[in-house]
């Protein structure tokens, strides 16, 4: 490596690095941590061991909220005895502070899904009126589905006579419709009569039907200023209007606009984890949340012209692969293979064969700038919104009306570094297959079947006890627990006792990379009934559901649950739980309020910003389950983690009176033979 190009992100020698093993329970992340000591590049893994966080933050309880403070009530170390007397300047308690903390995350969460989504409403908008040759509606079925959904008629009446709309007039009617969710002035989110009639009719009663997207989360930023709203409870009630504006708003929109511009996912075979990367190959690495810029680089990179450009700059061709949720949704319409998560971003470059790290919007950690100066990979940022300071990147601003010419623009840039290589290659040589892509649609053909076309074989498989329940388990990687470990355990704990697991984000990535998304895996991790029916249907026992903002996938389909019957009218009522072991994101924390105020018992690892506030974390903890029949638990022991989910999977069989079935599934051979005849 040239001395010069490694100045900016050494790592004094004498400075602490991190074990490697103790970092990561992957191998290839191990080796690329060993390779980053061994070249001196700093890492995320690193600064985790250096910098401590303020215990202060973690608790909830610091209010930086106007410039009398920051005042900070961290919970006394003997305890609260009697009243809790803690106050800022202004006497907001702790309580206060903690809330309007939490409410701030799911503000800060909801509007990046949304603002995603949004921005692909506009995408979808100049596609629908056809401003742009780069975007055309790819699945026409799903967008007659959503304008329905959206009050947009799909039929007229000629002459008497119902007969099908224009469908370009369809398409522009529903891009219309889907952009005024964001800021119409009156009325409530369409979306939320997809939910179950009994639990719109909880948000009904407790008055948090969410009137637009941008409304609940400006309004989050009115309220937590100073001096504004005091109480708790109203503060979580706005940050619930917020969170449900989210997953049955912006999230479902963005899911939905996606789909119906690139395709509804269906199953689809890959590769993950650092070793998708080929050193004769030029490597170029999409990274990010927003496919909009992404699709148009999957499609420009296979023309034959990229390739014969690669080709004659001494490469053997390009190799697309992806980070973050980016990488899920190229994944689930293209088979692009995974690169890695969160954690792993700045470990592709060290690899030192990434010719561009391409980055869009969310969970790009700055330090990848850093990195790239000790390589010669060029960092390329394409968002007006998310720019870099560093004087190494580049910005190509992606605009739907030139999008074919940005996309060729980055993959020439791409191509034109592979020359420039200067430091020795060293790809991990480790990947796993996958079977990815799974939504609404195709767990309903596969679990459902086409005779049915609804879930009931799913809900006859939870009733008879084959499968115990199903779990949500998605979210990020945290530099503070040990990479994909807290994951991994609670998934494999959750499938050895029949619960199937549908995954996102970057959770999806590490199952990938475990080997959790095949079908064989179900022989090997599953128990006897999950693993019957995974080896019938030839499924993985973990669902890969796509990105962060297809959450909104699974909402969709615990609803489709409840419409197929026999397991209760209500999110709540059927044996469902959701799981986010390594959270990091403020995302995270609004997607796990949507699901908790959707009626499912919610589990985070780590911690929980509540802590320092002990009446304010009951309430959302504990007395949330009487209002929404959902609440928040922390557990960061991952396998007391699992456990907590199947005692509340178990807690709803036996509210619905189906416990026994199970137990005669599991025990008594007789019924096992039955079954299996
Ligand atoms: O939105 S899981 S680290 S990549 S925030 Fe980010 Fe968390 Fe990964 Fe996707 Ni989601």
């Amino acid at each position: 490596m040239a001395e010069d190009k490694t100045k900016v992100a050494k790592v004094e020698k004498k400075q602490k690095v991190v074990d490697p093993v103790e970092a990561s329970i992957d191998v290839a992340t191990q080796e690329m941590i060993a390779r980053a000591q061994e070249l001196n590049v700093e890492t995320v893994f690193d600064r985790a061991l250096t910098m401590k966080p303020c215990n202060i933050g973690v608790q909830g309880t610091c209010c930086k909220n106007c410039s009398m403070g920051p005042c900070r009530l961290p919970l006394p170390k003997a305890g609260i005895e009697g009243e809790d007397e803690r106050k800022g300047l202004c006497g907001a308690t702790a309580n206060t502070i903690a809330a309007r903390n939490f409410i701030r995350m799911i503000a800060g969460g909801a509007s990046a899904h949304s603002d995603h989504g949004r921005c692909v409403a506009e995408v979808f908008l100049s596609a629908a009126r056809k401003e742009t040759d780069a975007y055309k509606i790819k699945d026409t079925v799903k967008l007659i589905a959503v304008a329905k959904d959206l009050g947009v008629a799909t039929t007229v009446e000629v002459n008497g006579e119902e007969v099908d709309r224009d469908i370009d007039e369809i398409a522009v009617e529903t891009a219309e419709v889907a952009l005024n969710e964001w800021g119409k002035p009156e009325g409530e989110l369409l979306y939320l009569k997809r939910a179950p009639e009994a639990r719109y009719e909880i948000w009904k009663k407790q008055g948090v039907l969410p009137r637009n997207i941008d409304r609940e989360i400006v309004e989050i930023m009115h309220r937590t200023h100073m001096g504004v709203d005091q109480d708790y409870k109203n503060l979580i009630k706005q940050g619930t209007r917020a969170a449900i504006a989210d997953g049955w708003g912006g999230s479902m929109l963005a899911t939905d606009l996606q789909d119906i511009l690139f395709g509804a996912p269906y199953p689809i075979q890959s590769e993950a984890n650092l070793g998708v990367m080929k050193e004769d190959h030029v490597n170029i690495i999409i990274h990010g949340h927003e496919p909009v810029l992404s699709e148009m680089i999957v499609a420009v990179a296979q023309t034959q012209e990229m390739i014969d450009y690669a080709k004659e700059k001494g490469a053997k061709g390009i190799q697309l692969s992806g980070i973050c949720c980016t990488a899920n949704e190229m994944l689930q319409r293209h088979g692009v293979p995974l690169c890695g998560n969160f954690l792993q971003q700045e470990l592709a470059i060290i690899t030192g064969a990434c010719d561009a790290m391409v980055v869009d919007i969310q969970c790009i950690m700055q330090n990848i700038a850093n990195v790239a100066k000790c390589f010669h990979t060029k960092v390329i940022t394409t968002h007006p919104i998310a720019r870099m300071e560093q004087d190494n990147v580049i910005h190509i601003e992606f605009d739907e009306h030139h999008a074919i010419e940005d996309a060729q623009r980055i993959v020439k840039i791409a191509i034109d570094n592979f020359e420039n290589r200067v430091v020795e290659v060293m790809i991990p040589q480790h990947k796993a297959p996958i079977v990815a892509g799974f939504g609404v649609e195709s767990i309903e053909y596969h679990l459902g079947g086409s005779f049915r076309g609804t879930y009931y074989t799913l809900n006859d498989n939870i009733i008879n006890g084959r499968i115990r329940g199903v779990a949500g388990v998605v979210g990020c990687n945290n530099a503070r627990t040990r990479h994909n470990n807290d994951h991994i355990i609670v998934v494999k704990e959750l499938i050895k006792n029949d619960v199937l697991v549908l995954t996102t984000g970057c959770t999806a990535i590490a199952c990938a990379m475990e080997g959790l998304l095949t079908p064989e895996s179900a022989a090997v991790y599953c128990g006897p009934g999950l693993a019957e029916v995974c080896e019938t249907v030839g499924i993985p026992p973990v669902l890969h559901m796509g990105s962060c903002v297809d959450n909104s996938r699974i909402l969709l389909a615990a609803t489709e649950v409840v419409k197929a019957g026999g397991l209760g009218n209500d999110i709540s009522e059927w044996p469902v739980a959701g799981s986010a072991p390594e959270w990091m994101s403020e995302k995270a924390i609004s997607i796990g309020h949507y699901f908790v105020v959707s009626g499912v018992y919610t589990v985070f690892g780590v911690t929980l910003p509540t802590s320092g506030a002990p009446v304010f974390h009951d309430y959302i903890c504990k007395e949330f389950e009487k209002i929404y029949g959902g609440m928040w638990d922390i557990e960061p022991d991952p396998i007391k983690h699992a456990h907590k989910m199947i005692a509340h999977i178990d807690k709803k069989r036996k509210e619905l009176g189906i416990d026994r079935a199970r137990e005669r599934v599991l025990m008594d051979m007789a019924s096992r033979q039955a079954i299996e005849a």
